[in-house]
């Protein structure tokens, strides 16, 4: 067994490429056996085993720096940097976490999560280390899907016209989570499919020749010239143009190929581009045939999915709606699943745009889609709607275009921790103008509130809601915008969203006021919150710019002079359960409980 549990990148170093091979199936074989017991992104991690074992056989972390865009194809690195025994407590409470996370280990410089950062900041670090002399790498990681975000292409456009030591590596296997979508993913195909090695190339010769001081290892690369040269640039393709130099197209999974690769491209000491070809879910072949089910697994022991989501909700209730509306178009970012939407992408797939890891984009798509008379719904998670801010306030709110955000992943997420909970939809959509919120508590009210949000609100109607089933039947038989519990008590809670629940259990020791358009909040609100003494808000967002702070500002405008109290979210909480989540930030039903006492 050549896989240990202090197994490090020194020792992998030692090994011979054979030993290589042989560690990677161990590797493999670890990863099948413990991700499919914790769950995590299994098939992105199976694909990435080789291309890891090579990176960390070439460079030396943390001197040299990786960068993993999203950060969910990272376990083999956590594995080479001292954290294998840890491997089994991985997305669970105190365990690892599933992404690159600085504070976890100095191995991991920088933060893992959202998708298509990986360039921009390996750059900032490339040039960080330029100006204090320092001549380490940087590399970053990324796949097909990630380089269909739009930064990524900025962070191309500045990394090409510098020397800084930054190798890119694209990790292509022609799958975001679903199938990679777009002209690029056409483009990628058919630079792979060239295959065009040039056989001597003057610029590998002069790398050879004008590289003064080389590692032990890279020396023997260097020595194997006849090898080296195989990998000679191709030109004249996108990146070549874009400044960098490329080398490929590389198989992902012959680790030898890719070490001497890498080590060309880090001798080049400036920025190059490694283009290398991955099966995703390599070596289990549930997740190589279905490697879309295989992205990310639930760990085994959690509940079944035997109760409706509130996403299939939305997926099924939107379908339903869209069969006597043409208008209907749906947008997704590389979601579908996710969302719920492939439920209407089977029924109406000329209205179903899949554009790729491009919210920012997906938004303005959606607003032009307005302008062309349509009615569009972006369905999306909070997390990633984030760097759409701009696009809302912008190209949507001035103009009053009338667009559907199904903000979906709205509060806490669970295993994926602080990258992807849904805390800021609230604070950043109530300061877009003209924007409305409904934040309904179960499925019946996400119904109602989804009718209403395609036909009775203009500009930006927004329905959200979060991961995971409902925690109650709300018997619901219509729409209301907000629910009055009255059992003449003193105190009131507020609340929205899938956390009702947890109040309505307490609405013996207070009332409660329940929003369910939870925004522009409702003069009669105010007026029912202003007749008790003391009012308990309970929300699942960021405090600052919550719900509440816009409530408690308005009363104290009107002169309330009641005990107020604020329950909201106020940090990143890392990964964990969703229910050990609530109750960490008070918002489960004991917390609640002792907040508003006896
Ligand atoms: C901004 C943003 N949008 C969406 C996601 C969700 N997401 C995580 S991984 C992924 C697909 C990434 O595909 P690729 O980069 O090719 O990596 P692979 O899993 O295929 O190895 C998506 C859409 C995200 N992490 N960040």
């Amino acid at each position: 067994m050549l896989l240990k549990n202090d197994i490090s990148a020194d020792y992998i170093k030692k090994l011979t490429g054979e030993q290589r091979k042989i560690l990677c199936s161990e590797i493999r074989h670890l990863l099948v056996k413990t991700v499919t017991n914790t769950g995590g992104h299994l098939a992105s991690n199976l694909g990435t085993v080789e291309l890891i074992v090579a990176m960390h056989t070439v460079f030396d972390t943390p001197k040299d720096k990786f960068v993993f865009d999203v950060g969910h194809q990272a376990y083999t690195h956590k594995i080479i940097t001292g954290r294998a025994k840890k491997l089994n407590t991985i997305r669970t409470e105190d365990g690892i976490s599933g992404f690159p996370k600085s504070v976890e280990s100095e191995h991991d410089s920088f933060i893992g999560g959202h998708s298509s950062i990986s360039i921009s900041a390996a750059l900032g670090m490339a040039k960080a280390m330029e100006l204090d002399g320092d001549d380490h790498s940087v590399v970053a990681v990324i796949g097909d899907g990630a380089l269909t975000g739009g930064e990524a292409y900025e962070g191309l456009n500045n990394a090409g016209k510098t020397n800084c030591n930054l190798v890119v590596v694209l990790n292509e296997n022609e799958m975001s989570i679903s199938k990679n979508t777009g002209a690029l993913a056409l483009y990628l195909a058919q630079l792979k499919s060239t295959q065009k090695y040039y056989k001597t190339k003057n610029s590998v010769k002069d790398i050879l020749e004008n590289t003064p001081v080389i590692g032990k290892t890279l020396g023997s690369a260097a020595r194997n010239t006849k090898r080296m040269l195989k990998f000679a640039l191709y030109q004249s393709n996108l990146f070549e143009n874009l400044g960098f130099k490329y080398i490929g197209p590389i198989d992902g999974h012959n680790v030898e190929e890719m070490t001497e690769a890498l080590s060309v491209a880090k001798m080049m000491k400036r920025p190059c581009l490694v283009h290398v070809y991955t099966k995703k879910g390599k070596g289990y072949a549930p997740a190589e045939e279905n490697s879309g089910e295989y992205h990310g697994i639930s760990p085994v022991n959690s509940a079944s999915a035997d109760t409706v989501t509130f996403t299939e909700a939305f997926g099924r209730e939107l379908c339903d709606i869209s069969r006597t509306d043409e208008n209907i178009c749906t947008i997704t970012a590389a979601m579908k699943y996710g969302t719920g939407l492939q439920y209407f992408y089977k029924e109406f797939p000329e209205r179903f745009f899949d554009v790729g890891i491009a919210e920012e984009h997906a938004v303005t798509f959606s607003a032009g889609l307005a302008a062309g008379g349509k009615l569009p719904v972006f369905a999306v998670y909070s997390s990633f709607l984030q760097r759409s801010y701009d696009q809302l306030i912008h190209d949507c709110s001035i103009e009053k275009r009338h667009i559907v955000l199904a903000v979906d992943r709205a509060g806490f997420v669970g295993e994926d921790g602080e990258t992807h909970h849904g805390m800021f939809d609230v604070p950043m959509l109530t300061t877009v103008p003209g924007s409305c919120i409904y934040s309904p508590s179960d499925n019946k009210e996400l119904s109602f509130c989804l009718k209403k949000a395609l036909y009775d609100d203009e500009g930006i109607a927004v329905l959200r809601y979060p991961r995971g089933a409902a925690f109650y039947d709300s018997g619901a038989k219509e729409y209301y915008s907000y629910r009055h519990i009255s059992n003449g008590n003193k105190k009131i809670i507020f609340t929205y969203g899938r956390i009702t629940a947890n109040a309505i259990l307490l609405s013996d020791k207070a009332d409660v006021l329940q929003a369910v358009r939870i925004y522009p909040i409702e003069e009669k609100i105010l007026e029912i919150l202003s007749a008790y003494d003391e009012i308990y808000f309970f929300e699942e967002a960021f405090e600052s710019g919550s719900i509440s702070e816009k409530i408690c500002a308005r009363l104290i405008r009107n002169g309330y002079r009641g005990k107020v109290s604020v329950t909201a979210v106020n940090a990143f909480i890392p990964h964990n359960t969703v229910v050990n989540q609530l109750k960490i930030a008070g918002l489960d039903y004991e917390g609640m409980k002792k907040i508003i006492g006896e």
